[in-house]
């Protein structure tokens, strides 16, 4: 297997080849499963293990553990088992709020250049989540990029991508449907600079779909979304990396359903003794200006809140809550105006019909 196709790159082929060469091979994990790791190398895929101490080490701190996208060093003088003997100092990270341990962050995946925020132009059509999915990426480091798929599914799926497009800033947006086809070897050559992309989006959006028209791999499994409320089944359920034949690689991903929580999440991350202030206040809705059983106002009169962090919160605060307010009304005049179109092309198709006497 060559190592291009798994996504390497030369400064990192580079890298390793000061710390091992001779000793190790390179890696790359395409999936984790259980105590078990697939592993890609020159070997082609097998099945590893972590050695003794990189175990005891992780029994300390669960994020030295690999996961998928890591370049890993695999014993060179082993029997038949694949052993990693260390992870390659990881960049570019995806993670998300450790759904297991609050306060701490699971990395996702490692060593990605650009990841896919795939969105439905259906249902799934959301700006809010799309803002939040982008703060993810932009922490990480990675390229977003903005895919609204299923373009065969609505009119005139321009407006929509405007709107994305602006509520993203600078981030390039491809619609595309991979039933008929439309834009996909648009998104296919944006790819092609870019070695490791990962997919990201709610259940249904169509990465699975996407990966498959990308890779051409067959057999990876895709399922219908439910007809009532166009949600997807979480079909796929692990994170996969899927090699491309002209090189780099894409890694599907499951629907996250976390991240919906990310913005906020990261608001209590920088103050999380005011969040917690908050929901010690009488009344849920209070806004901390004099209301009474206010437990920041309280914190604020006794000194262990100053004024000047209030105050930053206060900003923050509005901040996230002005994004929001944005971003519903973008939307609402992004369908407004594909009703319109809607409308106006219905009145012609009416106009053109013979009249009847
Ligand atoms: N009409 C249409 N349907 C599509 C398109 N892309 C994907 N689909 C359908 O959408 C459904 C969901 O696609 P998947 O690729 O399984 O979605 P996913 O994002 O991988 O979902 P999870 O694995 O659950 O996270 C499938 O029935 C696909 O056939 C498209 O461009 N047009
Ligand atoms: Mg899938
Ligand atoms: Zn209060």
């Amino acid at each position: 297997m060559d190592l291009r196709n798994l996504g390497l790159t030369a400064p990192l082929a580079a890298q390793f080849a000061l710390s091992g060469q001779d000793t190790h091979r390179l890696g790359r994990v395409m999936t984790v499963t259980g105590q078990a790791w697939l592993v890609g190398s020159e070997r082609g895929e097998q099945l590893a293990q972590i050695s003794g101490k990189l175990g005891h080490l992780a029994a300390e701190d669960p994020s030295r553990l690999p996961v998928v996208g890591d370049w890993v060093a695999l014993r060179r003088h082993t029997g038949t088992q694949a052993v990693i003997d260390w992870v390659v100092e990881r960049r570019h990270t995806l993670s998300r709020p450790d759904p297991e341990r609050p306060g701490r962050t699971e990395v996702l995946v490692s060593h990605v250049d650009a990841a896919l925020i795939v969105m439905g132009l259906d249902f799934d059509y959301n700006l809010r989540r799309l803002e939040r999915y982008l703060a993810m990426v932009r922490t990480s480091g990675a390229e977003p990029v903005v895919v609204l798929t299923k373009a065969d599914l609505v009119q005139d799926w321009r407006p929509l991508a405007l709107a994305a497009a602006e509520a993203s800033g600078s981030c390039a947006v491809h619609a595309v449907s991979a039933l008929s086809g439309e834009g996909m070897a648009e998104l296919s050559a944006h790819l092609d600079s870019l070695p490791t992309v990962v997919l990201i989006g709610s259940s249904g959006a169509g990465k699975s779909t996407l990966v498959q028209a990308l890779t051409g791999e067959k057999g990876i499994a895709t399922a219908p979304t439910r007809a009532a409320d166009g949600r997807g089944r979480h079909t796929t359920v692990g994170r996969h990396l899927h090699p491309r034949p002209g090189g780099g690689c894409l890694i599907d991903t499951p629907g996250l359903r976390s991240v919906a929580v990310a913005a906020r999440a990261d608001l209590a991350d920088t103050f999380g003794e005011i969040e917690r202030l908050a929901r010690a206040c009488r009344f849920s809705d209070c806004q901390h200006q004099g209301e009474p059983g206010c437990a920041v106002g309280a914190a604020l009169a006794t000194g262990v809140l100053s004024a000047e962090r209030l105050g930053a919160w206060r900003k923050l605060e509005r901040e996230v809550r002005r994004q929001d307010a944005k971003q519903d009304s973008e939307l609402r005049a992004a369908l407004r105006q594909q009703n319109r179109q809607r409308a106006k092309q219905i009145r012609s198709e009416l106009e053109a019909l013979p009249k009847r006497r």
